[in-house]
C-alpha cells in the first residue's frame, strides 16, 4: 500500500475553494499519527517504545465517523474512482448541470496538484473543495472530514467525491461512502478490471466512458465487464459517452435512485 509509495505527505496537502483566496494546510489537529512514544520510568532507565498503528485501521475508523456523520444528515456520499483522465470531471460536470434542479450537489475534488477539477465544477454551479494531496496518490478519510467540514452540505443533498486518477491506492482507503464508483474509458483496454482487481472489488458501480471512441479503439465492452465480474460477481454497469450524452440518462436514473434510498 502507500507507504510503500512514499505517499502521505501531510504538510503538502492543501484544501482550495475557488473563487476565496488563501490555501489551508493540512495541521497537527488533522495529523495521523503513525508512531505513539511510551516512556517507561519504573527503574529509572527510559524505554522507548514506538508503537506502529496501523494507518489503514486508522484510517477505517475516521471513515466510520464520516459515515456516521452522512448517515445523520440523510447525505449519499459517493467515491468516484479510476486511473487519470477516464473523464470524472466530465461526468460530474454535466451531472451538476443536467440535475442541479433536482438534487443538491457537493464536490470534494482529489488531485496532486491544481486546482483545475474544482474551477471546472465551480463553473458548472456546485460548491466544491479542490484537495491537493502533494506527494499522495490517494484520498483518505481524514481529508473528507476536513473537506466536508468547510463544505457543510445541506441535509439530504449528494456528496459526489472525485479521488485522485490512481488504479491501486484508492482502493484501499474507505471514505465513509455510500457507495464506490469505478469509471473506466474505453482507451484505457479491456483487460484493466483483471490487472487492477481491487478497484473492480470494491466498487458497487462501473461506469464505461467514452463510447463514441469505440469504433476507434480496440475495447471490447463485453471482454471488460466480464473479466470485472470475475473479480466482482455484483457489479453493476452504466455504459455512457458523456461526450455524446449517450447512456447519460441510465446515469441519471442511478444516481436519483441512489439519493433517496442512501444505499
Ligand atoms: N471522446 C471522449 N472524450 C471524453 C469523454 N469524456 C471525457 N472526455 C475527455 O477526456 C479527457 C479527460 O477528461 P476528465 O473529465 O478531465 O477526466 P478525469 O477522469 O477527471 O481526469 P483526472 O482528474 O486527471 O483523473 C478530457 O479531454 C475530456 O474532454 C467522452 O465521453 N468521449
Ligand atoms: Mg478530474
Amino acid at each position: 500500500m502507500c507507504g510503500t509509495c512514499g505517499c502521505g505527505d501531510e504538510n503538502n496537502i492543501t484544501y482550495t475553494v475557488p473563487g476565496k483566496s488563501g490555501h489551508h494546510h493540512g495541521n497537527d489537529n488533522h495529523k495521523h499519527h503513525h508512531h505513539h512514544e511510551h516512556h517507561d520510568h519504573g527503574n529509572g532507565v527510559t524505554k522507548e517504545i514506538q508503537l506502529e498503528i496501523d494507518v489503514l485501521s486508522k484510517n477505517n475508523l475516521k471513515a466510520e465517523n464520516n459515515r456516521g456523520y452522512f448517515d445523520a444528515l440523510n447525505i449519499c456520499a459517493l467515491n468516484l474512482v479510476s486511473s487519470p483522465g477516464s473523464g470524472k470531471t466530465s461526468l460530474l460536470e454535466k451531472t451538476i448541470i443536467e440535475l442541479r434542479k433536482e438534487i443538491d450537489f457537493y464536490i470534494i475534488e482529489g488531485d496532486q496538484q491544481t486546482s483545475n477539477d474544482a474551477d471546472r465544477i465551480h463553473a458548472a454551479g456546485a460548491p466544491v473543495v479542490q484537495v491537493n494531496t502533494g506527494n499522495g496518490c490517494h484520498l483518505d478519510a481524514d481529508m473528507i472530514s476536513i473537506a466536508t467540514k468547510q463544505l457543510k452540505p445541506k441535509n439530504g443533498s449528494v456528496l459526489l467525491i472525485e479521488n485522485v486518477g490512481n488504479l491501486v491506492c484508492p482502493s484501499m482507503f474507505d471514505l465513509g461512502e455510500n457507495s464506490r464508483i469505478v469509471v473506466i474509458s474505453t482507451t484505457e483496454g479491456d483487460d484493466k478490471p483483471i490487472k487492477y482487481p481491487t478497484m473492480f472489488q470494491t466498487a458497487q458501480l462501473c461506469i464505461i466512458n467514452k463510447t463514441d471512441l469505440l469504433p476507434y479503439v480496440d475495447f471490447d465492452v463485453d471482454r471488460a465487464k466480464k473479466f470485472a465480474l470475475q473479480v466482482n460477481k455484483d457489479l453493476e454497469f452504466i455504459t455512457v459517452s458523456v461526450k455524446t450524452g449517450e447512456g447519460m440518462d441510465d446515469w441519471y436514473n442511478w444516481l436519483k435512485q441512489k439519493s433517496a434510498n442512501k444505499v
